[in-house]
């Protein structure tokens, strides 16, 4: 019996664990207590990781489509032949329509090796046409946060060292059930003398919600609305750290005015929170120091006036003098980690953002119209980090077409035709909204080649050209900065070859990218040879790594600003943004009403009178994975849920467990009710990522991916999105909700 440290990749966490491998097998895997970052701990996709590896369905060779796409007729087909043909083809578009034509489609951080896409594309001349959800999801957050402050902020909120801690729409308890942090924080909750403060901004009771001492039972979409009025309630009553607003921040004054119209009465009548509330919670977050707000994702990431919330809350954690301090927001330094002196080589220096021209880079889908995740947006913010940190801002996840322009483009051809995809950690039939887009432009002719890397058979790569297996977390080793973003490493090794002809996600780009001409840029041929090489720069042994696969990051130095000011255009955290400004946009935030809702349609609200929220977490699932039988899994959660509140269901004639429609004007998909009090009599609660693997994969069935499918009912039109990014509205649609009388 041999026992690897891996890292465990299932979802963001990366927890450490002991991977136990009898005759090239694994067999068991639990905790690794010594790991410095989960210590210990693991979820039950970990736990049920066995099951999972060598389930039936999981990919195991190449495959070519032989029938019409969706038919669910393929030939298996060596990798040299894919691969092959893949370049060719892509040479010949190449040729035609310009390096532009091709365009990738990425998932959440599943993997260490998108550097490696990154450095594909720009070798290839493409302008890094990438879509993926973090343009509703985490890097948006980034990115607002570093042209507000310089520094990527809220993802580190310290809520353990914290005494005023603000849920604002997420679960830590959910969503990252790896983090210990929360948990510290909830055994203060619970002993604490004194109690520190819990402030919850959410319209569900959730778990978390136990404790707190306001909860602010939100109407969704209305954030932005909330944050403003908080701005004013503690600038009229003169609640803000007058020193470091003085020292620190760009742009007091005008905010002084801006934010004079935002009352808390105002407020109130948008966001269905009493007056008294919003001031009374606003008084408590600015006056308990240290304070933090929560929010590293999502639920106001997915609305269109994401950019304005979260410019809102930097100013909110700013003013109360809670940025770089402990139990406030920590700021990670841009680049890292060192070791014995030496800094590890960044990911973002091997992107290769040089090779990509100027005139090239303004053809990225998207970058005329939403700029602070495109080229106008990254080459300011990057001037800056270059200048501060000595490399350059990733590419990953700072570079992000919205998902609604690419569909547009490969079916019209505009602004150019968009002709091959490249889809890899990703199922965008689950994740993108308005599936019935997603599902025209992968069906339509207009796209000549569209390769999936994956696990399993997916909707997605049922639609797909070539499938190609990818080597799991269990099957490749990691060596990760989380994509360049921060300065640790978290690893773990090879705990097994890969299955059957299974290969790593790196070696499919080197492969494609030798064929491309890209040799000489290639020179590791596996992604081992890569991370020793990476490790050598600093003085570490591969054989060392994968014993004690991590590097902790340096020692916490706060308030770095009183040395060096803040990496901003100004060197002062811009509560008023020059660079917004400079990019065309409002440099003060405001409200917008969610483009559908009783107050903006109210005609629509009359035929769908209640408030919609989708893809709300739960476990054990992440996103649409896990959903195959026999995982063990699957059988804990086997049907999709929607949370309706007691009255409302018993209005409508429904009782728990009945399965009912939920319908848009754009559509009606089925899930199974679940009754409670816990959540607001006017809003409905759906979770996303639902697909039945055990069902037919033949289009137009597809594993039924159009029946229970949130996306189906989301709200996407580019017109109304976020100006500044591109979110789309997963949260805050009008909806109806009936019972289906006749199970089918
Ligand atoms: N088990 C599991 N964990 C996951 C994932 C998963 O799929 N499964 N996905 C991971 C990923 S990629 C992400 S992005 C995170 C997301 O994780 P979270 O940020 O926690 O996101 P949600 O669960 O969607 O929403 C959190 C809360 O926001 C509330 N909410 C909904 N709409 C609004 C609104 O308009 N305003 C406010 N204030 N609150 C609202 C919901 O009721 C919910 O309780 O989870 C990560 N962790
Ligand atoms: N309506 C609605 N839609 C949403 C959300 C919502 O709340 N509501 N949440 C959004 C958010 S925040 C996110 S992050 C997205 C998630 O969207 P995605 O990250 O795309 O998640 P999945 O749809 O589960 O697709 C991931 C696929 O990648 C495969 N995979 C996993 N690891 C690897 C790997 O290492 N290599 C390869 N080649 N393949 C791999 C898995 O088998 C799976 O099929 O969904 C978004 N969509
Ligand atoms: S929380 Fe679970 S799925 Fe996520 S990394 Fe840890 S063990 Fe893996
Ligand atoms: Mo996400």
């Amino acid at each position: 019996m041999r026992i690897v440290r891996a890292a465990c990749h299932f979802c963001h966490g990366n927890c450490g664990v002991l991977v136990y491998v009898e005759k090239g097998r694994v067999v068991k895997v639990e905790g690794d207590r010594k790991n410095p970052f989960s210590k210990g701990y693991i979820c039950e996709r970990a736990e049920h990781a066995v099951k999972w590896l060598y389930h039936p369905q999981q990919l195991k060779y190449p495959l070519k489509r032989v029938g019409e796409r969706g038919e669910s007729r393929w030939k298996q087909v060596t990798w040299k032949e894919a691969l092959d043909e893949i370049a060719e083809k892509l040479e010949e578009l190449r040729e035609k329509y310009g390096p532009e034509c091709l365009a990738f489609c990425e998932g959440t951080y599943r993997s260490d090796q998108v550097w490696a896409r990154a450095r594909f594309a720009s070798l290839f001349g493409n302008p890094q046409n990438v879509i993926d959800p973090g343009t509703i999801c985490f890097c948006c957050d980034r990115a607002v946060d570093k042209a507000i402050c310089g520094y990527p902020l809220n993802f580190t909120a310290e809520l353990d060292k914290s005494n005023c801690v603000v849920l604002w729409g997420t679960r830590p308890t959910v969503e990252r059930e790896y983090d210990h942090s929360w948990r510290l924080f909830e055994e203060r909750l619970i002993k604490g003398k004194p109690k520190p403060k819990l402030i919850v901004i959410d319209p569900r009771l959730t778990e978390e919600s136990r404790y707190a001492d306001f909860w602010l039972k939100i109407r969704p979409g209305t954030d932005a609305a909330l944050a403003l009025a908080w701005i004013n309630v503690i600038i009229e009553d003169r609640l803000y750290d007058e020193e470091f607003v003085t020292r620190w921040c760009y742009g007091f004054d005008k905010l002084q005015k801006h934010v004079k119209k935002y009352t808390p009465s105002w407020a109130s009548k948008l966001t269905w929170i009493s007056e008294e509330d919003i001031i009374e919670s606003a008084r408590v977050f600015a006056t308990v120091k240290p304070a933090c707000i929560h929010a590293p994702e999502v639920a106001v990431d997915q609305t269109p006036n994401f950019s304005a919330t979260e410019h809102a809350r930097m100013i909110l954690r700013a003013i109360t003098g809670n940025i770089d301090v402990p139990g406030g927001h920590y700021c990670f330094p841009g680049s890292g980690p060192r070791v014995n002196g030496k800094l590890l080589p960044q990911t973002s220096e091997l992107e290769l953002a040089d090779k990509v021209p100027l005139e090239r880079r303004r053809k990225q889908l998207g970058a005329d119209r939403f700029k602070l995740m495109t080229w106008p947006g990254w080459e300011i913010l990057n001037e800056i980090h270059q200048r501060w940190w000595g490399a350059p801002y990733p590419l990953v996840w700072s570079l992000i077409t919205p998902a609604p322009l690419l569909w547009r483009a490969i079916l019209t051809g505009k602004p150019y035709p968009i002709k091959a995809l490249i889809t890899w950690f990703s199922n965008p039939m689950l994740w993108a909204p308005n599936t019935k887009l997603v599902y025209k432009a992968l069906k339509s002719p207009n796209l000549e080649l569209h390769v999936v890397l994956e696990y399993f058979m997916t909707p997605t790569a049922a639609l797909a050209d070539y499938v190609l297996p990818a080597a799991s977390w269990l099957e490749r080793p990691m060596c990760s900065t989380i994509c360049g973003h921060r300065p640790f490493v978290r690893g773990g090794a090879r705990a097994i070859k890969p299955i059957g002809e299974r290969r790593t996600d790196f070696e499919f780009w080197r492969e494609l990218g030798v064929r491309l001409g890209q040799k000489e840029y290639w020179p590791w041929k596996t992604y081992e040879e890569f991370i020793e090489w990476r490790l050598k720069q600093v003085g570490i042994s591969y054989e060392d790594f994968c014993r004690r696969p991590w590097i902790p990051p340096d020692e916490k130095k706060y308030r770095k600003y009183e040395e060096k000011g803040f990496p901003t255009p100004t060197g002062k955290v811009e509560l008023y943004s020059t660079i917004f400004e400079r990019l065309g946009y409002d440099p003060l935030p405001n409200y917008r009403e969610p483009p559908e809702s009783p107050y903006s349609t109210p005609e629509v609200a009359r035929e769908y009178p209640l408030i919609l929220i989708t893809g709300t977490r739960f476990k054990p699932m992440f996103h649409s994975e896990f959903r195959q039988v026999g995982t063990g899994l699957r059988e804990m959660h086997p049907d999709p849920i929607a949370e309706i509140n007691t009255n409302t269901a018993r209005r409508l004639g429904i009782r728990d467990g009945d399965w009912i429609w939920i319908e848009t004007r754009r559509g009606r998909i089925k899930h199974k009710a679940r009754i409670t009090d816990g959540i607001d009599p006017r809003v409905v609660s759906i979770q996303h990522g639902w697909w039945f693997p055990e069902e037919n994969p033949e289009d137009p069935i597809l594993y039924r991916v159009f029946e229970c499918n949130a996306n189906m009912l989301t709200l996407e039109e580019p017109e109304i999105c976020d100006p500044l990014i591109g979110n789309w509205c997963n949260r805050g649609l009008l909806c109806r909700v009936y019972k289906i009388n006749k199970p089918e």
